[in-house]
């Protein structure tokens, strides 16, 4: 599938997690040129702007232990509808983030158009916590877990359907931080995951081939999660939670050109750019970079 329209949308949200600043990541990474990058490739860009957040409020919510659940909620329905309408009219949606709980927001909208929605979660963490598992609270580190249909049901049910994916549709890749309870999960639910250790020991290329191999025998549609903390730190300084020894920058190029020269990608979201902590923009930067080659930019 080549791409031929993209209707880009932000989600300037960074209630999923404790760091401020990562609301600013749609600004920075139109700031850093995506639309042009993108045309430049003879695609029609729609930029349909920014989902309004709410302000948070002082006194939390003291049934929950999950920070901010009511807000990341309504936003996340508002991006679901967004993202719903996109598909519907035949346009490839792609998220710009805001920190990674919106990805629950994207699935809601993404997988009522298919029966087997493959995902990428290319992320040094699993995003697979739930709030009895969750160290921080944070539902940034629960979105995996939300779209599989565990976790809080205001969450789950998200969009008025629940699971969004099932297990043996997923793949992540890059993960090096697995908090204990989405250890079992993973092991529970047979997940497929490349961890740094299986980067390291096939080389991104093998990674990617099985990885494309696996998923294009099972779905009928890919949506492609791209955490910039997946990243290596060197890379993509600019992200709340960093984690040192992760995928590099011409690892990801490569896994970025294997997608696009498979076809298989259906929807797309960047998030966690968070240009308080990053350095000049390096990280929007990136972000945009890789997106030029998910949608078939060419060295030569
Ligand atoms: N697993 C930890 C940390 C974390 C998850 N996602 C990010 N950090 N970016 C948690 O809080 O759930
Ligand atoms: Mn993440
Ligand atoms: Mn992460």
């Amino acid at each position: 599938m080549t791409v031929k329209k993209i209707s880009m949308i932000g989600l300037p949200m960074d209630l999923g997690q404790t760091r401020r600043g990562v609301d600013m990541g749609p600004s920075a990474i139109r700031y850093a040129g995506v639309v042009e990058r993108l045309e430049a490739l003879e695609i029609e860009v729609d930029d349909l702007g920014d989902i309004v957040v709410g302000r948070p409020r002082l006194i939390e919510n003291p049934n929950s232990n999950l920070k901010n659940l009511e807000l990341v909620g309504k936003a996340n329905v508002m991006l679901a509808e967004n993202v719903d309408r996109i598909i519907g009219k035949g346009s490839f949606p792609l998220v710009l983030g805001g920190d990674h709980s919106i990805a629950i927001g994207t699935l809601a909208g993404v997988a009522k158009h298919y029966e087997n929605l493959g995902v990428i979660w290319y992320d040094a963490h699993g995003d697979l916590n739930t709030e009895q598992t969750s160290p921080s609270g944070n539902i940034h580190g629960m979105p995996l877990a939300v779209s599989l249909g565990l976790g809080h049901s205001d969450l789950v049910n998200i969009y008025g359907y629940a699971p969004k994916v099932k297990p043996e549709n997923i793949v992540i890749i890059g993960a090096r931080s697995l908090d204990h309870g989405e250890k079992e999960l993973i092991r529970d639910k047979g997940i497929k995951v490349f961890t740094m250790h299986e980067i390291d020991r096939l080389g991104m290329a093998k990674v990617m081939e099985e990885s494309i191999g696996y998923l294009r025998g099972r779905t009928d549609g890919v949506h492609l999660s791209l955490d910039l903390d997946g990243i290596d730190p060197q890379d993509a300084p600019g992200v709340g939670t960093p984690v040192i020894g992760g995928i590099s920058y011409r690892e990801s190029h490569l896994a970025m050109e294997m997608l696009a020269e498979a076809g298989i990608v259906t929807s797309a979201e960047f998030v966690e750019v968070n240009p308080i902590l990053d350095e000049r923009n390096k990280t929007a930067t990136v972000a945009v970079a890789l997106m030029g080659s998910l949608f078939g930019e060419k060295l030569l």
